[in-house]
């Protein structure tokens, strides 16, 4: 495979709209300026986005990574769907698509901004009318259908804040993401369609909420949308499941509300979102964004790296972004809704998979919707490649400019594929390196800019210090692996994790004080690429989705015949990772296909689906060390079949096991 660093590729959008015919001199020098003086360089950007009150220019920037307590644009007031949606309407774009949305079978519900901006304002209202309030958090569990985004943008737009839950979610994830944050106010619909198949969104949503009762949170209000107002089954009182007083019906509450609402004006710092993702230990955390410093990242990464001209130039542009990302994930929020929106672009949703009603699906979506600039998972792309070329082939993709990918490493074929088959050997290839608690892309190529090295996310953008970190704190040379971290704040960084700041502190500033650890390992060559090189913690990445081991073995745990489990990731040819369990039963219980089939079930009713475990391996023994520890990395190692290098084993209490655990070793099905 042809993926080295001497071998250069340079590929400039087709029509470049001129933002970045910076050429990479010019790159450089703003970069260059982005980390010597952010507040000086920020505060230009952040004058370019409307606010109720200007931010203070001596306070643009204020970072402290020790206690920590991270602020930008202090001072001033802003609304991010005010500057999604009002600002555009206001400027002559209000006829101009905002966004459109495509069903499980084709179904198109397009939206322009007045329409969108109509739309929320009277969701934001029917939320405003049943007391829902500034920094009340709101839990959005949805299908990707308007009224997800919509729904997302009424809370933002009366400071409510949104805590989208994947919808794929089990009812008991779901509760214990209402739970952390005490969230009395759900939005979900009645179902939802995906791949042709129903999903009960309403019925999961409804078992939450028993779960979430019983740990002392009351959900008191749930709004409840028909999948898309016109299709789908409809809210209904009197349906099975309907909780009268509890459950009303949005899209009649919404449809008579007034389609104007003031949006509340929101400190610089107000909560804007919570977002759970998995860490290494303990449940997921509810990653925090706030306001103003997210609204100018997501919206800056977004024009830069897709090469849109912003809100000035949305008028001439005929881009259209798709990103198949679902918004459940920070994906969807920063680039399918939030960072499209505030450039006054053209964003596509779909609702369904890749592969339904066939694999060219995604390819029928770009023709169709005359898509230029396409943002998706290497994962979807492994998937895709498995049934040829010829569902690309037969369609039309000469609208394509940019390529992307985010989520997980991509492997060189999938890189080539994509190049190749898709972009014909024409297209730039942002491969977008980037966290839920970042907020915004920090580590990608700029299309037309920067030199593309596969495998590689290249340089970082504006405002961010990479730096890769030796175990003892020493700055790895160039090459060198090691911890991959950030050297200083950037807007779009989480603030703190929603109830447990000390937590924040410790998960990410702690190991490496002075720096923010990403959880990643990383090297950085010679000409400051950076080479992203996977977790280094308990986190594993399966299909572009972070899972936490420890999550994983508490499910398993819940299973009476379980004693103990290990959890670990290892190679999938399509996931990029596939759930590896080493599973030891109490005694009596007896290894079966059925029980494996049973505690796959125990961990999809625990966590959902995504967390299937792909191999279970029954073993009585695990490798540990003397002081009790088990040692993951020869779980690895073996789960991964890899006899070579199993490093030092003598640490072990019994070392013998590793051998009889590599004979007894699970393919993943
Ligand atoms: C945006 C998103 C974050 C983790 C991250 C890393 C992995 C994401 C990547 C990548 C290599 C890329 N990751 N993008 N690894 N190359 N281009 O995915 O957020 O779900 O929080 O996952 O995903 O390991 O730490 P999130």
């Amino acid at each position: 495979m042809e993926v080295h660093s001497h071998e250069h590729r340079h590929f400039m959008p087709k029509r470049p709209h001129g933002l970045l015919g910076l050429g990479e001199a010019k790159y450089k020098e703003m970069y260059q300026e982005s980390i010597n003086d952010p507040a000086a360089f920020w505060g230009r950007i952040g004058k370019t986005y409307d606010w109720f009150k200007p931010f203070d220019d001596n306070k643009v920037a204020h970072s402290d990574f020790h206690t920590p307590d991270i602020r930008w644009f202090e001072g001033g007031q802003t609304n991010i769907s005010y500057n999604c949606l009002d600002r555009h309407v206001a400027a002559g774009l209000g006829d101009r698509p905002a966004a459109t949305f495509e069903g499980d079978e084709g179904e198109v519900f397009p939206f322009t901004y007045s329409e969108l901006l109509a739309r929320v304002s009277q969701t934001a209202n029917v939320l405003r009318d049943a007391g829902v309030s500034k920094g009340d958090r709101v839990t959005l569990c949805m299908p990707m259908i308007p009224q997800l985004m919509i729904s997302m943008l009424a809370c933002a737009r009366i400071g409510a804040v949104h805590s989208v839950v994947f919808a794929g979610f089990s009812a008991d994830a779901v509760a214990d993401r209402i739970v952390d944050a005490g969230s009395s106010i759900v939005i979900t619909a009645t179902e939802g369609v995906r791949g042709g198949k129903t999903v009960p969104i309403k019925s999961i949503v409804d078992n939450a909420i028993i779960v979430a009762e019983q740990r002392g949170v009351n959900v008191t209000r749930v709004f409840v949308t028909s999948r898309n107002g016109q299709a789908g089954v409809e809210a209904r009182e009197g349906e099975e499941g309907w909780v009268s007083g509890r459950d009303v019906n949005m899209d009649a509450l919404a449809a008579a509300a007034s389609p104007e609402c003031e949006p509340v004006a929101m400190d610089a710092e107000d909560p804007l979102f919570l977002l759970y993702t998995s860490g290494s230990t303990g449940k997921p955390k509810g990653v925090l964004h706030t306001t103003a410093g997210y609204m100018v990242y997501a919206g800056e990464t977004f024009k830069y790296i897709f090469d849109h001209p912003g809100p000035s130039g949305a008028a001439e542009c005929s881009d259209v972004h798709f990103c198949t990302a679902d918004v459940g994930w920070i994906t969807g929020h920063s680039y399918l809704t939030y960072g499209p929106l505030l450039n006054g672009a053209h964003s596509v949703a779909f609702e369904g998979v890749p592969t339904y009603p066939h694999p060219g699906r995604f390819w029928e979506i770009i023709q169709k919707h005359k898509v230029t600039t396409f943002y998706t998972a290497p994962t979807a792309l492994r998937s895709l490649m498995v049934h040829g070329d010829e569902p690309v082939l037969k369609h039309d993709l000469s609208s394509l400019r940019v390529l992307g990918t985010v989520g997980e490493p991509i492997n060189p074929e999938a890189w080539t594929w994509y190049h190749s088959v898709v972009g014909k050997k024409q297209l730039p290839i942002v491969d977008t390196w980037w966290q839920t608690e970042t907020g915004g892309v920090m580590i990608t190529p700029l299309p037309g800019v920067t030199t593309l090295m596969p495998g590689s996310a290249t340089k970082p953008f504006f405002g961010v210090k990479p730096v890769v970190l030796h175990q003892d704190g020493e700055v790895a040379e160039a090459n060198e692996a090691g911890h991959l971290t950030i050297g200083q704040a950037w807007p779009g960084m989480m603030r703190t994790i929603f109830g447990d700041h000390e937590r924040f502190r410790e998960t990410y500033f702690s190991q490496f004080p002075g720096h923010y650890t990403t959880g990643d390992g990383g090297r950085i060559d010679e000409e400051g690429n950076v080479w992203i090189m996977g977790r280094m913690d308990d986190v594993i990445n399966v299909s572009g989705h972070r899972l936490g081991t420890a999550e994983v073995e508490s499910a398993l745990g819940e299973h009476h015949d379980v004693v103990e489990s290990a959890v670990v990731g290892a190679p999938h040819a399509i996931k990029g990772e596939g759930i590896y369990c080493f599973v030891t039963l109490r005694a009596g219980a007896t290894p079966s296909d059925e029980l494996r089939a049973a505690l796959k079930q125990t961990v999809r009713k625990s966590i959902g689906p995504i967390a299937s475990p792909d191999a279970i391996h029954f073993t009585q023994e695990l490798p540990k060390t003397r002081s009790g520890k088990i040692m993951r990395r020869i779980l690895r190692k073996i789960a991964a079949g890899d006899e070579e290098e199993m490093g030092d084993t003598s640490t072990l209490a019994d070392s013998s096991v590793v051998g009889r655990l590599m004979k007894s070793r699970q393919a993943f099905a």
